[in-house]
């Protein structure tokens, strides 16, 4: 059966989706973190990027949230999708992120900052100068170099393509090695810094490996596999999460490009991350929350002004095709859009970021709602995501403007 959309107020009605982002779990739009203490016991601002995609910026972060050590945070651009803010080029004129002010001090360097916050607020768990920790923050760093030289530079033989990979899983079967010599799922005996490191790029080749090798390092390696699944247990991993859409098309332009090995495989699990369907996906394992339709519900109407603004469709019609996937996401009943707004939903379907717009489920819900919608106009794909920058994400242009 199909249906007429629902107007914004009767959509209104069916979400009751709201967190505290103040005191409540871990979220990308707080600007205060309190943790129940009070405003006058903050000594931490962090600087971060504005759309959470900088992974040195995750690291901080996931600290801050673990330690529940209340702080401020300020979101700034990145060179790659925007104009660097002259107020934070004054505090650190290269503009690099991620930067923290203890104290009204600057501190820069993700591993500086950590070891200047646990001086003041003691190690989350494990020091990062503790004689267990500095070899696993070595081997962090020489994954991380494996994964570029796999991923970052273009496939010129099949021979060479299989010498990168086998010196990526090579590393991986040290860090494989390293999970197994504990009796826990962590690094360590006990979560702690050492699973803070190796997250931001561990999530990062999980989703990369996956769409642009065929790849997937989570389900082929069991003691990952655990890794993952533990960290997943965790509130505020769960916050700072992002999906395999998110970083597959936020990477190129950090990294300085990403390299198809154009395998059967990799095909298959490109087609699946652009086009769905995204549950099953080996970016999450936990259950999906009850609420995660309302949460997704909840932000398209906080931000569908500016949604539709920036949408390269004619707005009235725009406003009636997104109408459209809110009904249906949310009663599945069909409901068929205007025609000539497959397009414009699938360019919106191309642009939900997690963590920075919703959680990870909510973002498959709305995916999949724009995704079916957009096929019951037709099967017009917008132009495809830029790879040498991102400025189709510029924040200027979603400033609030009421
Ligand atoms: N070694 C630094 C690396 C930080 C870094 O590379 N930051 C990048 C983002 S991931 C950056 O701020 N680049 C400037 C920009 O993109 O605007 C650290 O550990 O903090």
């Amino acid at each position: 059966m199909t249906s007429t959309p629902l107007s914004w107020q009767e959509l209104e009605t069916l979400t009751n989706y709201q967190i505290d982002t103040i005191n409540g779990p871990t979220n990308s739009r707080a600007r205060l973190r309190l943790f129940g203490k009070t405003e006058s016991e903050v000594r931490v601002t962090l600087y971060r990027d504005n759309h959470a995609w900088c992974p040195y910026c995750q690291k901080i972060w996931l600290w801050l949230e673990e330690k529940q050590i209340p702080y401020w945070i300020e979101k700034v651009t990145m060179f790659c999708y925007g104009k660097k803010e002259s107020w934070y080029k004054r505090k650190v004129p290269s503009g690099m992120l991620p930067a923290i002010e203890l104290d009204g001090r600057i501190i820069k360097e993700s591993d500086d900052i950590l070891i200047a916050l646990e001086k003041v607020f003691g190690p989350l768990n494990q020091s990062m100068r503790d004689r267990n920790v500095f070899p696993l923050r070595q081997l962090e760093r020489l994954l991380f170099r494996a994964w570029c030289s796999w991923l970052c530079y273009p496939v010129i033989s099949p021979q060479q393509e299989r010498r990168n990979r086998e010196q990526f899983t090579g590393v991986v079967a040290k860090v494989e090695e390293a999970l197994a010599s504990t009796p826990s799922p962590y690094f360590l005996d006990t979560f702690g810094t050492v699973d803070v490191i190796f997250t931001p790029y561990v999530e990062r080749m999980n989703a990369s490996l996956y769409y642009y090798k065929g790849y997937s390092l989570r389900e082929e390696n069991p003691h990952f596999k655990e890794w993952f699944a533990a960290m997943e247990s965790r509130e505020p991993y769960r916050g700072t999460q992002s999906d395999f859409h998110t970083h597959v098309h936020d990477l190129p332009p950090q990294m300085g490009g990403c390299w198809e090995n154009g395998e059967p495989q990799m095909l298959v699990n490109k087609t699946r991350v652009d086009n769905g369907p995204w549950f099953g996906l080996p970016d999450v394992t936990y259950s999906e929350p009850e609420n995660s339709s309302m949460e997704a519900l909840q932000r398209v109407i906080d931000h569908h002004n500016n949604i539709i603004r920036v949408n390269p469709a004619e707005d009235k019609l725009f406003d009636e095709a997104l109408r459209c996937t809110l009904t249906y996401m949310m009663t599945s009943q069909e409901c068929v859009p205007p025609s000539g707004s497959d397009v414009a939903l699938r360019y919106l379907r191309d642009r939900i970021n997690v963590p920075r717009d919703m959680s990870i489920y909510a973002a498959k819900r709305l995916r999949e709602a724009l995704e079916k919608t957009a096929a019951l106009a037709g099967n017009g794909q917008p132009e495809p995501i830029t790879i040498r920058h991102r400025y189709d994400q510029d924040p200027c242009n979603f400033a609030r403007k009421l």
